[in-house]
């Protein structure tokens, strides 16, 4: 270890999760700004894509061109993974920076283990056997009904593939979702993201507030 690394520590690891239209990218800018104003070094980035390889991946797997088996999905889910992991996420922890991620794991165990039945287990098996075992400090799950979330992505138009699926789709990936907040609830904090978008902010302030004082 680095003398510089010694200094620092490892960073903090914080990931967004929840359905479409939640309010990610919204909250995503919240916490950058957060972490800015209290002098803390990090990086942003999403999934599935934030490394090249990362990136055409996230293209081939969201295209609404053809079909694709949803067990060919999750494995694409995780090679992404695999790589951000790899080439970004733990370089950047190991040098004492904080990283911020749209969406991780858990999105594999809500959308493909969930919404696909997969299967939960079949999913963290996977991530297991691929060595993707790197867990993040806090989650923040946005939560709100399905409904209304798919309300807000209409108003954006253009779905992509797994945008495209049925309601009851999303009725599983949401309950798996909030499945893990229970088995997890020091990690993972479940946020109300139907209220306003100012009253969202101010809980996800709290949460990332509370980190940052525990270092
Ligand atoms: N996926 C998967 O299946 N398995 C995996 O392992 C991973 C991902 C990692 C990635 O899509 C897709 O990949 C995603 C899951 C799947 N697909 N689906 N379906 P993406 O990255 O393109 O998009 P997303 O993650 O679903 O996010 P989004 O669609 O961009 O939504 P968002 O970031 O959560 O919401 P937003 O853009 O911040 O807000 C949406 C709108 O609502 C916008 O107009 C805001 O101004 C508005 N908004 C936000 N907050 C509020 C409040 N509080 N009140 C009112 N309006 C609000």
């Amino acid at each position: 270890m680095s003398l510089q690394q010694s200094l620092v520590g490892r960073g903090k690891f914080i990931t967004l999760e929840g359905l479409e239209g939640v309010g990610k990218t919204t909250n995503r800018e919240l916490i950058e700004s957060q972490l800015s104003a209290a002098g803390i070094d990090f990086i942003g980035t999403r999934e599935p894509g934030g490394t090249p390889i990362g990136e055409q991946l996230r293209e081939l797997v969201l295209s609404t061109r053809g079909s694709m088996q949803a067990e060919t999905e999750l494995m694409i889910m995780v090679a992404s993974r695999l790589e951000l992991v790899s080439q970004l996420i733990e370089p950047a922890l190991a040098k004492g920076q904080w990283v911020l991620c749209d969406r991780y794991l858990d999105a594999s165990v809500a959308y493909q283990g969930a919404g696909r039945a997969l299967g939960v287990e079949r999913v963290l098996q996977l991530h297991a056997l691929m060595g993707v075992t790197l867990t993040p400090d806090l989650t923040l799950l946005l939560d709100m009904s399905v409904k209304d979330g798919l309300a807000r992505m209409v108003a954006r138009g253009k779905p992509d593939r797994i945008e495209n699926e049925a309601v009851e789709f999303f009725e599983r990936a949401r309950q798996a979702y909030l499945q893990r907040a229970v088995a997890e609830p020091k990690r993972i904090e479940v946020i109300d993201a139907s209220l306003s978008k100012d009253d969202v902010g101010a809980s996800v302030a709290r949460a990332v507030r509370r980190l940052i004082q525990s270092v």
